[in-house]
């Protein structure tokens, strides 16, 4: 393929992902050289974006990139790209779906157990001597007579619920629509979910739709005993209507990998001892990155061939076609 093809990597892409491109293609790293600089020097020229979510698409950047055909994302979730200034420019937007499912799914559990067991707070406990000095570490809440509830039944939801079947404990869900491939009880309003259940699991794609929709209603609906695990993203909750929640008892605790304005995390959140805050690592092991990354490459390799992006998303699949191929 020829080396003239010009890439811009946003947003401090896994290393391997731009060396994969770079053997391909000519890789201009914002992260590097600076975005300005790049798009003062190269703008007319960039033909792909290849990023992982951490700098906005917006649409006054794709505006920018007049040759911009593909934006291939480096995770499932694609709320940072400006996906009607892609579609009115006809670029392509890829995501990598399912190939972080089980991570998620194992990850999910971990945050759930840690969360409800209080596991980070006992092993600091150890850490600060308390331990040794003979004192006991606090009785926890438990897993033990919850009800799951799941927010967002999607692939990952599904994933997260078939591993909570091992654990014996009832779990409903809410999603736009019932989903027909599970038998768990569906409810049509997430109020609805949050009265029913005890424990919420938030699986939502973020976005414009989902804005706070965690918000101080539904954690009251929650209840004194709840318990919110939030792996989506930190937009879908209202973080000062969480943050007031668990400081009146509203919840009782939280378990939270994502954060409205990351990597900034609340100072009230850091003064809570019922809270386990993680830095957004749901995906991050070395196994999942990899594949996430040989996902992009196969995107933006198999669209520059000419035989179309491999993972498109949904919208894109919807409003420009299931064919899509590179103009000749
Ligand atoms: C990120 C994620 O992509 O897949 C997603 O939607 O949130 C993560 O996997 C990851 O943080 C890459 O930066």
């Amino acid at each position: 393929m020829t080396q003239t093809i010009k890439i811009l990597s946003l947003g401090e892409m896994a290393a391997r992902v731009d060396a994969a491109l770079a053997e391909q293609f000519q890789v201009y790293r914002d992260a590097e050289l600076g975005l300005e600089a790049i798009l003062a020097e190269h703008g007319g020229e960039i033909a792909g974006i290849a990023t992982r979510g951490r700098v906005p698409t917006t649409a006054a950047l794709i505006d920018r990139l007049p040759k911009l055909e593909i934006i291939a994302n480096f995770g499932v979730g694609y709320d940072s790209i400006d996906l009607a200034a892609a579609i009115a420019r006809r670029v392509v937007v890829t995501n990598t779906p399912d190939v972080l499912n089980d991570e998620m799914g194992d990850f999910t559990i971990g945050l759930l157990v840690a969360t409800i067991r209080r596991l980070p707070q006992a092993d600091r406990f150890i850490r600060a001597g308390y331990w040794a000095e003979g004192k006991a570490f606090p009785l926890s809440a438990t897993l033990r007579g919850r009800s799951i509830g799941i927010v967002g039944m999607g692939r990952i939801g599904k994933v997260i619920a078939r591993r909570l079947g091992g654990f014996d404990l009832p779990i409903a869900y809410h999603s736009r629509r019932p989903q027909p491939d599970v038998a768990y009880h569906y409810y049509p309003t997430l109020h609805g979910l949050a009265e029913a259940v005890d424990t919420l699991i938030v699986v939502l794609p973020g976005g414009a739709a989902t804005r706070n929709v965690i918000d101080a209603g539904i954690l009251k609906a929650l209840g004194p005993n709840g318990v919110l695990i939030n792996v989506a993203r930190g937009s879908v909750v209202d973080e000062p209507a969480l943050i007031r929640a668990l400081e009146d008892g509203t919840i009782l605790a939280a378990g939270l990998d994502v954060f409205a304005r990351e990597p900034k995390v609340p100072a009230e959140l850091l003064e809570l001892g019922h809270v386990v805050l993680l830095p957004h690592i749901g995906t991050a092991t070395h196994h999942t990155r990899d594949i996430m990354g040989q996902l992009v490459v196969r995107n933006v390799v198999s669209w520059f061939a000419g035989d179309g992006p491999i993972t498109p998303v949904p919208e894109i699949t919807a409003a420009l076609g299931c064919n899509l191929r590179r103009p000749a």
